[in-house]
């Protein structure tokens, strides 16, 4: 790859190839810059998270190993903001008061989404006391480009500019991830604003149809500090995100030096954990594996990663709770399949996905969380 320079002159006429996974907001600033600029950018054929991201070739282009990565001639390019300002360059040039409001988008309005938004989703820890400065940073830069679209259609001047690209695709993530209505109509000239550009052609052509979030997601359970007991069933110890990678703990011989020898399997499908099937109570208890519906289209993507989530539950009793379908604004998202452990191959399924194991299903593990 010739990715070694960024130079300045700049050949429209060259295609780009931008490598990003499907409905990332990051790279949907590039996708609607180019509409906006009749810059040719193709999407780099065969991309996958997580597997092409980590490559050689790929960390030539960005050592971070992140997308959007748009490869150009003059050099390839990381940052979704930078990337953005090439494709619209083309057409439209440099303005103080346009880098003012990219960077407010960025640093006022994404960072505090993002803050608020990630731990809800299981990324990073959840602090009560982080998300209300979060909420509260978030609501003070509302307040301020609310009083700013009071007088203006756009952020600056009288067309759409790359400060309006940026500024909708960060408060997309908002709007269809967290910011519910009651939270929003306090601010109706940046509903007005959101709603507009969201449906403007170019946009829509690129996010299609927008809908907001109707609720906030909840925290997601957290471990406790180690607290011995009570459940004593839980389907696994609950595993550390940071700590250390989840290690195959069953499937390698035995050269780590562990802790004590563990008893020996019975048979090679009741691996792991080392008692788990001796100890599950099938008439107390149900395991059910849920399968999102819509791994093709997600909609919410830099929180799923464009991964496939499936997962595996433990719930007392032989059928899911009520009040846990009730209470779980998007278990209706998923297909729920009650494991027959009968069947060995379900069991077996099972084992893979309390071992983490990878591949999972023929596919790369991009993340793996227990929750309880
Ligand atoms: N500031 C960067 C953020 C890039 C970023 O965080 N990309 C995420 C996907 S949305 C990623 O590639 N994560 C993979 C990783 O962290 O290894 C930008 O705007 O491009």
């Amino acid at each position: 790859m010739k990715c070694q320079r960024v130079g300045p002159e700049l050949q429209q006429s060259v295609s780009k190839v931008l490598y990003d996974y499907n409905n990332n907001k990051n790279g949907r600033k590039a996708l609607i810059a180019a509409e906006y600029s009749g810059v040719q950018v193709a999407l780099a054929k065969n991309f996958q998270m997580g597997v092409t991201n980590k490559t050689t070739e790929f960390l030539q282009m960005n050592p971070m190993g992140k997308v959007p990565v748009l490869e150009t001639p003059d050099g390839c390019i990381f940052e979704s903001n930078a990337i953005a300002r090439y494709v619209i360059k083309f057409s439209r040039g440099f303005q103080a008061h346009i880098e003012q409001w990219i960077d407010f988008a960025t640093l006022e309005i994404d960072a505090n989404i993002i803050k608020w938004v990630a731990p809800r989703f299981g990324y990073g820890p959840y602090l009560a006391a982080a998300e209300e400065a979060a909420i509260t940073a978030l609501k003070r830069a509302f307040g301020a480009l609310n009083s700013h679209l009071l007088l203006n259609t756009y952020l600056v001047g009288h067309a759409v500019t790359l400060a309006d690209i940026i500024m909708t695709c960060n408060l997309y993530v908002g709007f269809s991830a967290i910011l519910i209505k009651s939270f929003t109509s306090e601010f109706p000239h940046v509903e007005r604003y959101f709603w507009t550009m969201v449906n403007q052609p170019n946009f829509r052509k690129v996010l299609g149809e927008v809908k907001q979030a109707e609720s906030v997601p909840p925290v997601p359970s957290q471990k406790k500090p180690s607290q011995p007991n009570e459940s004593a069933k839980p389907k696994e110890a609950k595993k550390e995100p940071k700590k250390e990678p989840p290690k195959p703990k069953v499937e390698k011989p035995v050269e780590e030096e562990e802790e004590a020898p563990k008893p020996k399997a019975k048979n090679p499908l009741d691996l792991l954990p080392p008692s788990f099937w001796d100890m599950y109570d099938p008439e107390g208890y149900s395991l059910w594996f849920c399968d999102y519906k819509y791994n093709d289209e997600n909609t919410v993507s830099f929180v799923t990663l464009n991964m496939k989530v499936k997962g595996l539950w433990l719930f007392r009793g032989n059928e899911i709770p009520q009040f846990v379908v009730k209470k779980c604004y998007d278990m209706e998202l998923y297909d729920w399949t009650k494991v027959d452990i009968t069947d060995e191959v379900q069991k077996k399924r099972v084992n893979a996905m309390i071992e983490d194991q990878e591949p999972f299903e023929g596919e790369a593990l991009l993340d793996a969380k227990c929750f309880k």
